[in-house]
């Protein structure tokens, strides 16, 4: 058995040529992303929740002048194929080989976390393995004897802090070790008992020769476990080598011994193993004093409190993100129709562009990309709090507390993480059903999952709540998202009684303890959430802000844009939304290129009245001028949002100045509709039709359009008959 390594000196000059593959295998939240992110630079989701990562990942990067490429696996608790993560996970490790697996284990749950590296060394794969979040174990009080363990399993042990890069290189130096020299690993061989082991050596021997086995080279003793564990997908890959009655003589005695379930027989023995070892290595402080995350619970996992504090934290995220972001989206506004769009009208124009032109790039581009940058401050500040809900550990708190609110819709608590990943965007929350194990629980999530807002519909919310609401921003928009999730709960409701009955499976969420999550961390997150809407303005919004402007001004020379095509379009339906309270053909084709992605709704609005808004514009600063007042109006929005923040923890001052603003769309938009026609407004945008790409996302998770098809009719039907609900009872009740 190995000892604990030394640092390692001397690679030998052939085999230091080798490029490294290795794999990081670990249970959910071990910190295997952190790690990853750690050694090689790469910006892999974070989260602290079990399940952040659904699919394989991989990074690379130079070591010792070697390229050595990182896997990140799914968190799994154990190797057998029932979840997809599972099945992502072995699969890699017993097909492709990596050169050696770095095993994290969270040093705080020792005992858990042995259990699947019990199951990790039999893939006779060398092994290293990192003893994660030794901080926090370390603070408990807990002593870890590495080296008893390195000796026991026959592999190194390495503590390590991910988040801080302690113990990286020495962990990376056994590694590369491992690698070069896989002969050196001696796993220790674990002895499932007497009984057991003679069945064992029955199967063994009968495939050991066969060629089939050989060439797959696939772990013999792997593969023998897990054919006498009766692993399903292990069973369907080698039906004709197995040999049916030798199967049966081996496990005979073991099938009467334990009522014929064998899996479970496994199981308990690395069980044992796990929670013996744990005893001989850890050693635990006699009195332990309560933890802070203990405390934190008490209050928030309260069987009361849990589901007012969860409505409070969203009221109070909705509400900080609209308090700081409001001046700076003035600002933006501001800027984008006022300097920035003179400015484009003045170069076009200098250099003798023709007219159309000038207005395409200005009344069409400017106007278009512009309205949806306006709402890149929202955007950030959302996805900031999303990350820090995300990176502290509430999020899974929330599963678990609205577990059972979710229950009365046949789903737990687990399938309210994609959901709440939908806040930000509803694409990556598709991908994330991928942690619930049951496929209809899956496919009725991810219905569920548009109704959750993401940032896309934030910029017509903050246009109609700052034009209409103002002084009660963060509530309304908090009602919006509130609205989407017990409207979830109904559809929720529906379907389980209609198109997916059936049982609901038992909920099983690990709850980890609270983290301050790093700043890195928040800004790379914060950024890789929401360069996402700064692309899709570069892209997506580009291309729609074109067509629009085209839609407004074919057929050539038209005069009104009622007249033109999108305008004839959208008065053709207009009618529709008339029982809506907004049967304006400017609403209805804004609604009709919103399809696309709902950020285009307020594109198109910036286009469609534009000139409405142009028309109101007075004498023209220089050039001196503009930047000045750019410069000063953007140091004013820091101390607007610093006071938002700090004076009025309560009520929201979103500028009231904009009623004094000339060009921003908020102040058109004031005049073209009532306070109850803009909430019946903002609802039918929250519910109407999933965007285009989260239908391909549907299509790619589930392999069929048939959900995607569903999530479209219900949607409509329900935007319609909402806004219907909403506009005309605000009538009979007097609004
Ligand atoms: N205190 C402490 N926290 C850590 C350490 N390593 C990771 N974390 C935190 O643990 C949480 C989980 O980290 P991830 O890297 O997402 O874990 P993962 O193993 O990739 O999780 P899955 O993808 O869900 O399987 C994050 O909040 C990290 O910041 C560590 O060594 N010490
Ligand atoms: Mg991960």
């Amino acid at each position: 058995m190995n000892k604990q390594d030394t640092p390692f000196i001397n690679l030998e000059p052939q085999a230091a040529k080798k490029d490294i593959t290795i794999a990081v295998a670990g249970n959910p939240n071990t910190g295997k992303s952190t790690l990853i992110n750690t050694v090689s630079g790469a910006r892999l989701c974070v989260g602290n929740w079990p399940g952040v990562t659904v699919e394989k990942k991989s990074a690379s990067f130079e070591f010792q002048g070697r390229k050595i490429t990182l896997i990140d696996l799914p968190g799994v608790y154990s190797l057998s194929p029932y979840t997809q993560e599972e099945v992502i996970a072995r699969d890699y490790l017993v097909r492709e080989k990596p050169d050696v697996i770095i095993n994290l284990v969270d040093a705080t749950n020792l005992e858990r976390n042995l259990y699947l590296t019990i199951q990790l060394l039999e893939l006779g794969i060398p092994l290293v393995m990192a003893l994660n979040m030794h901080d926090e174990a370390t603070r408990k009080g807990f002593r870890i004897d590495e080296e008893k363990m390195a000796s026991i399993l026959g592999c190194a042990v390495v503590p390590t802090v991910a988040t801080k890069s302690e113990g990286i290189s020495r962990l990376m130096e056994s590694a590369v070790k491992y690698a070069d020299h896989a002969e050196s690993h001696h796993p220790g061989v674990i002895s499932y008992g007497e009984d057991i082991e003679k069945a064992f050596s029955l199967v063994t021997e009968h495939l050991k020769d066969k060629p089939e086995i050989i060439t797959s080279h696939l772990p013999l003793r792997w593969l023998t476990i897990k054919i006498i564990e009766g692993d399903e997908k292990v069973l369907q890959d080698l039906p004709a080598t197995l040999d049916a009655a030798i199967l049966t003589k081996a496990t005979r005695h073991l099938r009467s011994a334990h009522d014929d379930d064998l899996e479970a027989m496994i199981a308990d023995v690395r069980y044992g193993m796990a929670a013996g070892l744990t005893r001989e290595a850890l050693q635990k402080p006699e009195k332990r004093k309560r933890e802070l995350t203990e405390w934190i619970d008490a209050v928030i996992l309260n069987r009361y409190a849990g589901i007012p504090v969860f409505f409070l934290a969203m009221w109070l995220m909705f509400k900080l993100t609209f308090d700081i972001s409001g001046p700076f989206t003035d600002w933006l506004d501001g800027v984008i129709s006022g300097p920035v769009s003179r400015w484009t009208v003045a170069i076009f124009t200098e250099v003798s562009a023709p007219e159309w032109f000038v207005s395409l790039v200005s009344e069409g581009i400017v106007a278009g990309v512009g309205a949806v940058l306006t709402f890149l401050p929202p955007i950030f500040a959302m996805m900031f709090f999303i990350t820090l809900l995300e990176g502290s550990g509430y999020m899974a708190r929330a599963a678990f507390v609205m577990d059972r609110m979710m229950h009365t819709i046949g789903l737990h608590g687990k399938s309210f993480i994609p959901m709440l990943l939908g806040f930000g965007c509803n694409v990556p929350a598709v991908y994330a059903t991928r942690t619930l194990e049951n496929s209809h629980d899956k496919a009725l999530t991810a219905l569920l999952i548009p109704l959750m807002s993401c940032g896309a519909r934030l910029p017509v919310y903050v246009v109609f709540t700052a034009a209409f609401f103002s002084a009660y921003a963060g509530t309304v928009l908090w009602s919006l998202y509130i609205l989407g999730i017990l409207l979830a709960v109904l559809v929720g409701f529906i379907f389980k009684s209609t198109l997916f009955r059936g049982e609901t499976p038992v909920f099983i969420m690990e709850l980890p303890p609270y983290r301050m999550p790093t700043a890195k961390n928040m800004m790379i997150h914060t950024w890789e959430k929401g360069k996402h809407y700064l692309i899709k303005a570069g892209t997506w919004i580009l291309a729609i802000s074109v067509f629009v402007w085209f839609g407004l001004n074919l057929p050539w020379g038209v005069e009104s844009k009622k007249d033109s095509y999108l305008g004839k379009t959208g008065q053709v339906l207009a009618p529709v939304f008339k029982p809506l309270g907004f049967g304006t053909w400017e609403a209805t084709s804004s609604l009709l290129t919103g399809i696309v992605a709902k950020e285009v709704v307020i594109s198109t609005m910036g286009e469609v009245y534009v000139s409405k808004a142009g028309e109101e514009k007075k004498e023209t600063p220089s050039f001196g001028e503009d930047v000045r007042e750019i410069t000063v109006t953007f140091a004013e929005a820091f101390g607007k949002a610093a006071k938002n923040v700090f004076s009025t923890f309560g009520i929201a001052t979103l500028s009231i100045e904009v009623e004094e603003e000339t060009a921003g769309l908020r102040s058109v938009i004031a005049k073209a509709f009532t306070p109850l026609s803009a909430y019946a407004f903002m609802a039918f945008v929250l519910l109407y039709l999933p965007c285009f790409i989260f239908l391909v996302a549907m299509r790619h998770e589930f392999g069929t359009w048939k959900w995607a098809c569903i999530a479209v009719v219900y949607q409509s039907v329900l935007a319609w008959t909402a806004a219907f609900v909403i506009y005309q009872g605000g009538r009979i009740l007097g609004y």
